[in-house]
C-alpha cells in the first residue's frame, strides 16, 4: 500500500476531525497537544498525519508534501487554492468571515476620497472585498490579535473569522458585514488523486459517510 500522508492543524480542526477520521478507521498514536512531534503515527501502518500551522495546510496540499489535509474556507480563500480539490465540506469549526469596526462605525460611513485602513490576516480577501464594493482600502497585514488595531488607531477596520462575537465585543468593536460563511473543507492534491487513486477514493468516502 502506498503511504498517506493528512494534514492538520492543533485545535479545533484537530479535535474536529478525529471523530471523522476514526469512521475511516484511522487513529491518531499521539496527541498533538501534549506531544512535541510533528509527523504522527497512526494505527494504520500507512497512514501519517503531518500537525502544522492551519494557514500551511493548503501550502502542504499544494505541493504533495501532504496527499489530502483539513483547511478552513477561510484560509482557501486566502490561498486561492491552487493545485487543489476541495471534495467536501466537512461542516465543522464553523464560523464568518466578517469585517469589524468600533461600536460607532457607520456601515458605509467613508469621506469621500479617503482610503480606509484596514487591518487583517486575510490581505488577499481584503482587497478582493473592498474591490468590488468599490471603496479605496489600504490593507495592512497583521498576524494576529488584528482586534487591537482599530483601538490603537492603526486601522478603521479589521477582516476577521468571527464565531460567538465575544472577542469583538470584548474590545469595544461590532460586526459589520458579512463576507463570507466559514467551514473546515477537505483537500486534496490533484496528482495524489491520480497516483494513489485507490487508497485515496477509499479515504474521501469514509470521511464523507462520516459527515
Ligand atoms: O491560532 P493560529 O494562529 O495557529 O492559527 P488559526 O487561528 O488560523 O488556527 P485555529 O486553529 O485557531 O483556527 C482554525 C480554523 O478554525 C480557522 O481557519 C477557521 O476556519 C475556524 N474557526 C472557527 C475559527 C473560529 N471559529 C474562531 N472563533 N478560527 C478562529 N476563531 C477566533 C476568532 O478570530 C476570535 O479571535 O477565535 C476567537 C474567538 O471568536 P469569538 O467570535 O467566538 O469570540
Ligand atoms: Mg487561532
Amino acid at each position: 500500500m502506498q503511504t498517506i500522508t493528512i494534514a492538520l492543524s492543533k485545535g479545533r480542526i484537530f479535535k474536529e476531525t478525529l471523530p471523522l477520521l476514526a469512521h475511516a478507521d484511522i487513529i491518531p498514536l499521539d496527541d498533538p497537544e501534549s506531544s512535541r512531534k510533528l509527523i504522527l503515527d497512526t494505527n494504520q501502518e500507512h497512514i501519517k498525519l503531518v500537525i502544522i500551522r492551519a494557514t500551511d495546510v493548503p501550502t502542504y496540499v499544494q505541493y504533495g508534501a501532504a496527499d489530502i489535509g483539513v483547511a478552513g474556507k477561510d484560509v482557501l480563500l486566502e490561498h486561492g487554492g491552487q493545485g487543489l480539490y476541495e471534495p467536501i465540506d466537512l461542516g465543522i469549526a464553523k464560523c464568518k468571515l466578517m469585517t469589524a469596526g468600533p461600536m460607532d462605525a457607520e456601515i458605509n460611513y467613508f469621506e469621500q476620497g479617503k482610503k480606509i485602513r484596514v487591518a487583517t490576516k486575510f490581505v488577499n480577501v481584503a482587497k478582493r472585498f473592498y474591490a468590488e464594493k468599490g471603496v479605496q482600502a489600504e490593507v495592512i497585514k497583521l498576524y494576529g490579535s488584528m482586534e487591537l488595531a482599530p483601538i490603537v488607531n492603526l486601522a478603521d477596520r479589521i477582516v476577521d473569522v468571527v464565531d460567538t462575537g465575544n472577542t469583538l465585543k470584548a474590545n469595544g468593536l461590532k460586526p459589520m458585514e458579512h463576507i463570507a460563511d466559514i467551514s473546515s473543507r477537505l483537500v486534496v492534491n490533484k496528482a495524489s488523486m491520480k497516483m494513489k487513486h485507490d487508497e485515496m477514493h477509499h479515504l474521501i468516502k469514509k470521511i464523507s459517510e462520516a459527515v
